[in-house]
Order: C-alpha cells, then sequence, then structure tokens
C-alpha cells in the first residue's frame, strides 16, 4: 500500500473533493493493462481528512476498488469505517456479475457518505447505483472531477455507449511517407527504442487487429514480448480461411480470433468468428469484436485495412512512427488522415511518433 496522505483538519475545511478524487484516478492507473472489458477504478475512504484505506480494480474478474480499499483498512482504524467518507472514481456497482456489488458492501459496512467521479455507463448500473445508495438514507455527492474519471475510462466508456472497441491506428512509415518499400516486403522502419514504445502500447489494449495480407507477408507474431504486461488477443481478418496453420499468429502463444466468412468454432484459445458478409468491412469487424467483449483495438495494418477504418470514421486515436532517416522510392503510401487532429509528438533516436485523435469520434 502506498503512504497515506494527512490533510490536518484546519486544511481539510478548504481541501477540495477534487484532491481526494486524483487520488482515486492515481490508483485506478495501477490496473491498467489488466483490467478490460471492466474498467479502471480506484477507491480511497478518507476518515477527517486522514486515508484510512486505499484500493483499486487489479484485474478481470477479481475484487472491485471499493472492496480492496475497505479490505485495506488496518484493524485499529477499521471502527472509523462508518463515519469515513468513501470516494470512488466510477458510480459503485449494483449488480452481480463476477463479484458482489459493491452498494450491498457500503450499505453492510454503514458507511454514510459517498463521493463518486463519474457515472457507470454499464447498462446494469447506469445510475442505479447512485438511486439505490441515496434511497438507502447515504449521502452521495456526484460528480467530481467527471471529465477526468470519464477520461481514465474512455475505452470502457466507448465500447458501452458507441458499442464497440475504442480504435487505436497505427503504423511506420518512412521520411516520405510509406509503409513499405514494395508489396509483399516486409521493411524494417522503426527502431529498437521505438519497437519497445509499440509493445507497451499493445500491452495497453485488448485485441490487436491485422488484415490478411499482412498475416500472410509479414507473418508477426502480434505478442508484447519487448515490454512487461498482458499479451493482447490477436484478431486477424482471413475471410477465406487462407491462412495457413505455420504462421506465428497460430503459435498458441496468445488468445488468438480469426474473423472469417466460413464458421464459427472454439478450440482452447483459438477461437473461428463468422462474419455474414461478402466482404467484411469496418462495421461488421467491430460489431463482431463488440459481441467478443473487446473493449480496445489496436490495428497494425496493412495500409488498406487501416484505410478502411479511417473512410468510415471508426477510429479513435491514430499513432505514426516516422523514421526521419530513412527514403523508400515507389514503395507502398501510408494511409490518408482525413480530418485527424494533431495532439503531440515525441522523438525516439530517428523515430518521431505523432498522436492524432478523431475529433468526431468521441463518446457521447
Ligand atoms: C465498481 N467498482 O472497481 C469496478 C466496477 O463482473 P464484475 O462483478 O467484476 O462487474 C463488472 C462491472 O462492474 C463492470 O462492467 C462495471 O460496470 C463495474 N465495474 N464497479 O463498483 C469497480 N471495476
Ligand atoms: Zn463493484
Amino acid at each position: 500500500m502506498t503512504t497515506p496522505v494527512y490533510f490536518p483538519a484546519q486544511f481539510m475545511e478548504h481541501t477540495p473533493h477534487a484532491v481526494f478524487m486524483q487520488r482515486c484516478l492515481q490508483l485506478a492507473d495501477l490496473g491498467a493493462g489488466y483490467t478490460a472489458p471492466n474498467p479502471l477504478v480506484g477507491a480511497i475512504l478518507v476518515h477527517d481528512g486522514r486515508i484510512i484505506g486505499e484500493g483499486y480494480h487489479g484485474i478481470y474478474g477479481g475484487p472491485h476498488a471499493e472492496v480492496n480499499c475497505i479490505q485495506s483498512v488496518k484493524s485499529a482504524d477499521r471502527v472509523l469505517i462508518p463515519s469515513s467518507t468513501l470516494y470512488v472514481s466510477l458510480e459503485p456497482c449494483c449488480h452481480y456479475g463476477k463479484t458482489p456489488p459493491c452498494t450491498e458492501l457500503i450499505l453492510g459496512e454503514k458507511i454514510k457518505k459517498t463521493v463518486i467521479g463519474c457515472r457507470d455507463p454499464f447498462p446494469l448500473v447506469d445510475g442505479k447505483g447512485i438511486e439505490k445508495l441515496r434511497t438507502q438514507g447515504v449521502a452521495v455527492e456526484f460528480p467530481v472531477l467527471e471529465d477526468l474519471a470519464k477520461e481514465k475510462n474512455h475505452r470502457f466508456f466507448t465500447f458501452h455507449l458507441n458499442k464497440r472497441p475504442y480504435i487505436i491506428l497505427k503504423w511506420a512509415e518512412s521520411a516520405n511517407h510509406k509503409i513499405a518499400a514494395e508489396q509483399g516486403k516486409r521493411t524494417g522502419i522503426s527502431n529498437a527504442w521505438s519497437n519497445r514504445l509499440v509493445h507497451k502500447w499493445r500491452t495497453e489494449e485488448a485485441g490487436i487487429l491485422i488484415g490478411t495480407n499482412t498475416a500472410m507477408l509479414d507473418n508477426p507474431q502480434l505478442t508484447a514480448r519487448l515490454w512487461t504486461g498482458k499479451n493482447p488477443v490477436r484478431i486477424v481478418v482471413d475471410h477465406q480461411l487462407r491462412l495457413p496453420v505455420s504462421l506465428n499468429i497460430f503459435d498458441g502463444t496468445a488468445p488468438t480470433i480469426i474473423l472469417n466468412g466460413k464458421k464459427d468454432s472454439l478450440s482452447g484459445d483459438l477461437i473461428f468468428k463468422k462474419i455474414p458478409l461478402e466482404r467484411p468491412d469496418p462495421a461488421s469487424i467491430l460489431s463482431a469484436l463488440h459481441s467478443l467483449q473487446i473493449m480496445s483495438l489496436l490495428v497494425e495494418g496493412g495500409a488498406k485495412l487501416l484505410q478502411s477504418f479511417i473512410n468510415a470514421g471508426s477510429w479513435d486515436e491514430i499513432r505514426i512512427l516516422t523514421n526521419q532517416e530513412l527514403l523508400l522510392p515507389g514503395g507502398i503510401p501510408s494511409p490518408q488522415l482525413g480530418n485527424a487532429q494533431f495532439v503531440k509528438s515525441e522523438t525516439y533516436g530517428p523515430d518521431q511518433v505523432s498522436y492524432y485523435r478523431n475529433p468526431k469520434m468521441l463518446f457521447p
């Protein structure tokens, strides 16, 4: 557990709830990469300006932030729980999922005051957690730091409100904006530092998507082996089921979904998911992935697949690694950015990493 922060009583009068909510948001981050399709949530218990408990949702299927927070209270402080305020970055749940409702826990512990960051868009909760607490006599202060609390869970909100995964399009390109030297030839573009950054990104998303040609020609592993964390689910579009099982994506090192036009089947970590269309488009791919509970997606190519997502307006972020020292005459042009809005750039040796956002596509 982290060191408790102590606010003296006279300071407390002027301490906005925002300070304690900030702490919840910090704690929420500790679950990043492990909770999908659940949200990132942090909670603290504050008694007379002193934090007596802290917790966060650490892993999908595991205890919620509120449970870990209450469990962390030292035995000498347990008597203080009913007269403490529970701060939580997301509305407490009121349903039986993999774990029991947090509202029952709050009521059972006789906590009389809660401060909540933002509403939970999950249909089984969606305001009903707050209502339950209020009707049972718990004072609820809501919302506090709502924009930051929602931003923390932009993947979760996008998944529930837009009914599709949160989408990050990514590619590496030469200084003259080519993603490969020629069709069918794997071209090394990014460097050891930026490759590690990409593997870090892989640990942060639920799934990683590529098209048939990229799977066939590049034979990628799509794992996060250069960074510590969880491998994303590998997702490949293979409409005609042309891909040979000798490819790395079939090596069993990470769960793999094959989106195809022929069959639905499940064998261990290998899922075949049928898309009943002549040609799968972004909308059909996304609705299949939504039904498979893939909360966020890193799309890593090829150019045609990336462009189809841009053209459909189905994307949230674009991240481009540009090797400023590499020129590829001829070659395959990078996708066209369309209405992408520049956010920032970073430098990793010769590579510049540029981040864009979709100005139209934030959750409602
Ligand atoms: C909370 N605190 O820390 C989280 C919540 O299957 P379960 O029981 O884990 O429930 C998952 C749902 O609970 C998830 O979709 C979201 O609505 C909520 N997550 N709620 O009170 C938490 N992680
Ligand atoms: Zn809960």
